[in-house]
């Protein structure tokens, strides 16, 4: 992959948007790689925002500018100004709520369907697997039909548990691959 630091500048920071159903975690993540600790949360009126320097993986060093949008249906509409031309999304899902994941499906797929978020890279966060009832990544992935969305969309499922901040490290690393991947192939697009 490189020399990240040659890749993209210690000054630039990465805009991700964190999006996903009420309840799913987006939140706890959120805090979880700001300060590498629990932080109990309330449910999200409107949204987060967070400049983060990432002290993890591959990725380390990086600033990312986090925007965590709340997942309650009346702000969903806030969705598309807030996915708007970012560098990554992340995709948010509750494991043990077998019942709502075909609603995650349908606002997932409406999302990637947005003209302005064609090609941007997502990363699915099959969160709370620490639950004994949690599905396994692979039912995930096909529930929410991840192989049906648009083929410009590059996406990597990461299973997690945001309380012990499992997962995120990887989840990030994979994300951030998947930007500096488009990145390039833009560049390489604007020569010819
Ligand atoms: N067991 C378990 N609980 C989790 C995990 N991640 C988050 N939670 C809990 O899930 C609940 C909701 O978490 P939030 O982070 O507030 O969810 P959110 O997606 O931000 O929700 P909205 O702001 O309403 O959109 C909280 O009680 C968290 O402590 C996890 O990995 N495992
Ligand atoms: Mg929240």
């Amino acid at each position: 992959m490189g020399n990240i630091s040659s890749n993209i500048s210690a000054f630039q920071s990465l805009h991700i948007v964190m999006l996903g159903l009420d309840s799913a975690g987006k939140t706890t993540v959120l805090y979880r790689l700001k300060f590498n600790e629990f932080v109990n949360t309330v449910p999200t009126i409107g949204f987060n925002t967070e400049k983060i320097r990432l002290s993890n993986g591959t990725a380390k060093g990086i600033s990312c500018h986090f925007w965590d949008v709340g997942g309650q249906e009346k702000l969903r509409p806030l969705w598309k100004s807030y996915s708007r031309c970012t560098d990554g999304i992340i995709y948010v899902v509750d494991s043990v709520d077998v019942d709502r994941l075909e609603e995650a499906k349908t606002e997932l797929h409406k999302v990637t369907k947005f003209a302005e978020n064609q090609g941007t890279p997502l990363l699915v966060i099959a969160n709370k697997q620490d639950l004994p009832k949690s599905l396994p990544v692979a039912e995930i992935e096909k529930q929410l039909a991840l192989h049906e969305l648009t083929p410009s969309t590059t996406y990597h499922i990461q299973p997690a548990c945001a309380i012990i901040g499992e997962g995120l490290t990887e989840g990030m690393d994979k994300l951030y691959e998947m930007i500096l991947k488009r990145r390039k192939s833009l560049k390489q697009k604007k020569k010819r």
